[in-house]
């Protein structure tokens, strides 16, 4: 019988085919994985990154500071705060040409995606005209394109997206719980309001966030759990190793064991199956041998040349060296 939906009847549907956005991970769930003996938390993560992947390529990106210090924002980790004396100065808005000719270098040194980061709360409308520019620049050398400019107003990421932008790079950063410890300025809603735009501006989510900011495990799982529940689920995920910087909130912070940082790349593997993974900012203070583990727990992504934004990355020559010791080859 053809009988018209009513509340309950929708509510029974609904039992039976769970919309992807209930089938939600608990953070008790994910902080098991975390609880796993180290040994079967890889072999599991492996098996998903191969039912996905090809376990031998990795993704390249290179960042630019386009716009670096000066940011009225105050996260704790952030070099390029106004309020933190770390050293960085405030710079204007880097020219065209200057974007292009970094965006030209990191193509011929092999990345195929180019991400421009900028020191603001979020972008003016007149910001927006000029990144445009940038973005449709980079685009026609033949890369991918990112962009992390900070919290976007209804619109702009519709002209980004028309001006060529494949993704837009905003982190949660940390654990709903943890966050008011690091960030004043902004709050998670306001972040996940910026996501909300650009999935429906039809561009790809760039969303990750930072470890060894004194988080607890769980607090770690709480953050996976955030962003393993976005629907869809971000096709690019950050995972940061705080980068300690003097005159930050967080310069004298502990960190957290290189074990750990590898469980929770094991950990975002498994539960962003489809996701490219990124081992992030940290790397340069990571042996190799860690680094190598990361990619056997699921990482498949990296920042490729020799700066992040502000602060230091391994150089290009010793990755390629790297990849070849392991048998990666960039995506
Ligand atoms: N200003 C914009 C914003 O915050 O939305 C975009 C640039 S901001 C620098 C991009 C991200 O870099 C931050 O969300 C944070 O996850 C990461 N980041 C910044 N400083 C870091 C540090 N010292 N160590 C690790 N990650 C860091
Ligand atoms: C992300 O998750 N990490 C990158 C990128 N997105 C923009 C930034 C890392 C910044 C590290 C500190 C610095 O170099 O200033
Ligand atoms: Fe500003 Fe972004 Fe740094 Fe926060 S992370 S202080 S918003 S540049």
């Amino acid at each position: 019988m053809n009988q018209a939906a009513t509340p309950q009847t929708l509510q029974f549907h609904k039992k039976l085919v769970p919309h992807a956005s209930e089938q939600r991970w608990t953070v008790e769930a994910v902080a098991e994985l975390f609880a796993l003996p180290f040994n079967d938390l890889l072999f599991r993560a492996q098996t998903v990154h191969r039912e996905y992947f090809d376990p031998h390529k990795v993704q390249l990106s290179t960042l630019l500071s386009i716009k670096t210090g000066g940011c009225p924002e105050d996260c704790g980790y952030c070099p390029q705060s106004v309020r933190y004396d770390t050293g960085v100065t405030s710079q204007d808005l880097m020219p065209l040409e200057e974007v292009l000719d970094a965006a030209k270098a990191a193509k011929a040194a092999g990345a195929s995606r180019f991400c421009m980061g900028a020191a603001w709360r979020g972008p003016k409308q007149r910001d927006i005209e000029e990144v445009k520019q940038m973005i449709a620049g980079v685009k026609s050398l033949g890369l991918q394109t990112c962009a992390t400019l900070g919290m976007l107003k209804e619109g702009m990421a519709g002209e980004l997206k028309d001006a060529g932008l494949d993704y837009y790079n905003h982190n949660l950063d940390t654990a709903p719980e943890k966050y008011d410890d690091i960030i004043g300025t902004r709050g998670y809603d306001d972040r996940l309001d910026t996501l909300r735009q650009v999935r429906e501006a039809g561009m790809n989510v760039c969303c990750g966030g930072i470890v060894g900011m004194g988080e607890s495990r769980e607090e770690r799982a709480g953050l996976l759990a955030q962003l393993a529940n976005l629907d869809p689920q971000p096709e690019s995920v950050p995972i940061n190793n705080l980068v300690k910087v003097e005159g930050t909130p967080l310069a004298d912070q502990e960190g957290i064991d290189w074990s750990e940082f590898v469980r929770t790349i094991a950990v975002a593997r498994i539960v962003l199956p489809q996701s490219f993974v990124r081992l992030s900012a940290g790397r340069q203070q990571m042996p190799e041998a860690m680094q190598a583990l990361c990619f056997l727990a699921g990482a498949n992504s990296i920042f490729y040349g020799e700066k992040l934004l502000t602060t230091g990355n391994p150089e290009a020559d010793g990755d390629r060296a790297l990849f070849a010791k392991l048998d990666l080859q960039p995506l």
